[in-house]
């Protein structure tokens, strides 16, 4: 994918101009709201987390690292070490799979079309007006078939010499540089074992060194779970084991490679090393599979050459310069994502935050029980983590993050660590465009890219319609069909909410190229699927989705509250982009249905935003699916211009409770934001700290499921800013919990990107930066006064407009600075 950040700040740029933005605004204040101010931009806390003892449990206790492909989890055993790793594309199932013999695969489609069983439906709902979902499922189910399930490569085993006493153990993930360790004291000596996923170089590091010289030994192996082939090959310190899994013939390869500095290296038959009195040794892996992402076989070259020159790449740079240069590259390539935002809500100095440094599991622990320093500290470090955990987890040139990103160590793992597309997959990209993350999006288009093909065959075979679809999940194998779960299996909705992430990353990037080439295609495919399939609702004759199940929840009816306002959405998004584009006759065709088609949009008896088309909500359901809310968010249907339908929201979202799995809290988090109600927003982030957050700060639905982390970290990113295509809003839900505080580096739409830093729950001063010339219409809290200035200059500029409505001229790439303006007398 073409990078789209040129003007995204580099990190030190961004703190640079914080300390530069923040000596202006200490003109304009007083001398203690300027201290109190400076205290926030002091200086991030550093953002770790760290526990003091190895992991007891995988799921609740290891260390997530991951260059996208490739994913481990470092346990950091003292005397057995076993990193568990994963590459994106080692699956069961799909076309080759053995699976349910002569039947094997079939996408999730049946042999012939089911036009018929639809219409059937069709009827059977327009005349009675709802279904058991088990009545539908059963006409329009497709029993699974090798669907598959994501695997885990292997393990690298590191066994140590048995130690007496062992202290300062710490198991730490370092947010900032993105590696994590183990550190101990045995024996009169300092141990680390650094972990790394590298990007630029591919390849999963592991560096072992001591404080004294020749005290590395260890041996290492890798194993591989045992259901695939496996033959082990060494040569020169490099053991290479490949094979083929045993269900569907994948060919995979990974290669582990030795590199120890001094000492005594032994290489045995089975595969494993022995290093004895080393000064330090690196240790790497690279892994692959020969799966490439193409219908309808899902095969591309033996995985041989690949990791070979992966290997013989990385391991060369580590032979001739040594591993900090491995290391650095890693951590430049990072931190070039990652250090762009920086979220300040403690106001506390280094200092007071390195005194609270304590392991993850007892600030977890502590969490709400009174310090709430301590609470702001973790609040920033799990914001944080979100971001970690998606760059760690989408990087281009392989798959999207899955239902656990890319971390696994089971074969079969809840769900199959599939990509469910009924919220899942989406709430994974949520943090991605506003968290400055754009380049994550990658994965996800080439992946709804490869479902075209697939996408268009189901959209033929289940509902005879063009462009093309998929349902409620997918695999790597172009699952785009259905399966016969009845609680979940028919969401041919989901093409239009994934088309809808290719208009959103537009939005915020205005690159028009990725419009033309990226987003328009699949967007077009997408409504030329909703033109064929839409029906006339018997009721009133409006445009609807039949038959409409709203996502998990009561039912099948006609025309669904999510249903429709998914597809009203694709097609006024699609209808701007033919327009932008210049397709005037698809424009002339979606006109057409958009004037028919019911939106989604109504207000029923107790005041709630209705589910379903008929009023029949029932005001003491919890379901954790609020798919209604759509319209609020992420759709924007329903906002501060259409005030009835906002409060009809509030109702329905209070009515729901606070209470969810991890990902529906999070999403009720972005809700509340979106209501402008940061004290309710900010409870629900501190319930899901408390009970659906695992002590490594894994989401957990239950069990281990990652959205709920994405979904967390874009509901807090919701809450200090949110843009539409006119406006930007400054600090939209501020709870009372984060009085003082500073973010840089948020992305709104229009490709802008914004600092801000508040104090006693006003805004200070924002600085913005705009990537092309525009006109910018901010929505402040209050109505100031504010003063604009040129960021470098220190110019005064015009800000038009007046209450908390103000606007004013962006040339590209120049910096604005807006402060509050006190009064002459305050100032001294
Ligand atoms: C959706 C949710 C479930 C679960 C699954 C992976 O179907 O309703 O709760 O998160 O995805």
């Amino acid at each position: 994918m073409k990078r789209v950040h040129a003007r995204a700040q580099s990190a030190d740029q961004s703190v640079y101009t914080v300390a530069g933005a923040l000596a202006a605004v200490c003109l304009t204040l007083s001398t203690a709201t300027c201290a109190a101010v400076s205290a926030t931009a002091a200086g991030p806390a550093p953002l770790a987390l760290w526990f003091d003892h190895p992991a007891q449990d995988w799921e609740t206790e290891s260390l997530p690292i991951g260059n996208g492909a490739l994913g481990a989890t470092v346990q950091g055993g003292i005397t057995r070490d076993i990193l568990q790793f994963n590459e994106k594309t080692l699956w069961t199932g799909g076309p080759a799979s053995k699976q349910n013999g002569p039947r094997g695969y079939d996408f999730g489609l049946p042999r012939e079309p089911r036009h018929q069983a639809l219409a059937q439906m069709r009827a059977a709902l327009a005349e009675k007006g709802q279904l058991a979902p088990q009545a539908v499922a059963k006409v329009l189910g497709n029993p699974i078939t090798a669907y598959g399930n994501y695997q885990s490569f292997g393990d690298l085993v590191l066994e140590f010499p048995a130690a007496d006493t062992v202290a300062d153990y710490r198991r730490a993930l370092d947010l900032d540089n993105g590696t994590a360790s183990v550190s101990y004291t045995a024996g009169g000596a300092h141990y680390t074992r650094e972990y790394l996923a590298s990007y630029p170089d591919e390849v999963i590091a592991v560096h072992l060194r001591a404080d004294r010289p020749g005290h590395i030994q260890f041996r290492a192996q890798l194993q591989i779970p045992d259901n695939r082939s496996a033959e082990v090959h060494i040569q020169d310190q490099r053991v290479t084991i490949s094979g083929a899994l045993d269900d569907n013939g994948l060919g995979y390869e990974t290669q582990l490679q030795l590199i120890a500095d001094g000492g005594e290296v032994t290489t045995k038959e089975d595969g494993s090393f022995t290093v004895a009195g080393a000064d330090s040794a690196t240790l790497l892996i690279a892994a692959g599979t020969e799966y490439a992402a193409e219908y309808p076989q899902y095969r591309g070259q033996n995985p041989h050459r690949m990791v070979q020159a992966r290997m013989d790449r990385a391991s060369r740079k580590v032979h001739r310069h040594g591993y900090p240069v491995l290391r650095a590259a890693h951590v430049k390539d990072y931190r070039n994502l990652f250090a762009r935002v920086n979220l300040n809500l403690t106001g506390a100095t280094e200092t007071q935050i390195r005194k609270r440094d304590v392991p993850i599991d007892q600030r977890l622990d502590h969490y709400g029980a009174g310090d709430t320093t301590s609470d702001r500290a973790l609040e920033e470090l799990y914001f944080q983590f979100g971001r970690y955990l998606l760059i760690s987890s989408s990087r281009d040139g392989s798959l999207p993050a899955n239902l656990q990103g890319v971390w696994n160590n089971s074969a079969t793992p809840p769900w199959n660590a599939d990509y469910h597309a009924n919220i899942n997959l989406q709430m994974n990209y949520w943090p991605a465009e506003v968290t400055n993350l754009s380049e994550t999006t990658g994965p996800l288009f080439d992946f709804i890219d490869s479902l075209q093909k697939p996408g268009a065959v189901a959209a033929e075979k289940l509902l005879g319609a063009r462009g093309w679809t998929l349902f409620l999940n997918t695999n790597i194998w172009g699952f785009t069909g259905v399966i016969d779960w009845p609680t979940a299996f028919w969401q041919p909705e989901a093409g239009a909410w994934l088309a809808d992430h290719y208009y959103e990353h537009y939005r915020f990037n205005l690159d028009k190229t990725f419009l033309r080439e990226r987003a328009y295609p699949v967007m077009k495919g997408a409504a030329q699927f909703w033109l064929d399939s839409l029906v006339p609702d018997p009721r009133d004759g409006k445009l609807v989705v039949s038959p409409s199940y709203s996502p998990e929840h009561g039912n099948f009816t006609i025309g669904a509250a999510m249903s429709q306002q998914l597809v009203h959405e694709l097609l006024t998004n699609t209808r701007a982009a033919a327009s932008l584009l210049g397709d005037s006759a698809f424009v002339d065709e979606l006109n057409g249905t958009l004037e028919n088609l019911d939106p989604g949009l109504r207000i029923g008896s107790w005041g709630q935003l209705q589910e379903w088309k008929s009023d029949l909500d029932d005001p003491e359901n919890q379901h954790r699916h609020v798919s209604q809310l759509y319209a609020l968010f992420p759709g924007e249907g329903i906002g501060p211009h259409t005030p009835d339908l906002q409060e009809a929201t509030r109702t329905s979202l209070k009515a729901r409770g606070d209470v969810g799995t991890g990902w529906s809290r999070a999403w009720k988090i972005a809700l509340w934001a979106h209501l402008d109600n940061g004290d309710r927003a900010h409870r629900i982030l501190a319930a899901q700290l408390k009970d659906s957050t695992l002590p490594n700060l894994w989401s957990t639905h239950p069990p281990f499921q990652i959205d709920g982390n994405f979904g967390a970290t874009a509901g807090m990113a919701e809450m200090l800013i949110q843009s539409d295509d006119r406006h930007i809003q400054l600090l939209p839900a501020l709870p009372d919990a984060w009085n003082s505080g500073s973010v840089t580096g948020l992305r709104a739409r229009g490709d802008v990107t914004v600092d801000m830093a508040w104090h006693n729950q006003q805004l200070q001063r924002a600085t913005l930066v705009s990537g092309n010339d525009r006109n910018i219409q901010i929505k402040l809290q209050d109505a100031g006064p504010f003063t604009l200035r040129d960021s470098d200059s220190g110019k005064v500029l015009a800000l038009r407009g007046k209450g908390n409505t103000r606007a004013f001229t962006a040339r590209a790439g120049k910096s604005y600075l807006l402060t509050r303006t006190t009064h002459k007398k305050s100032l001294q």
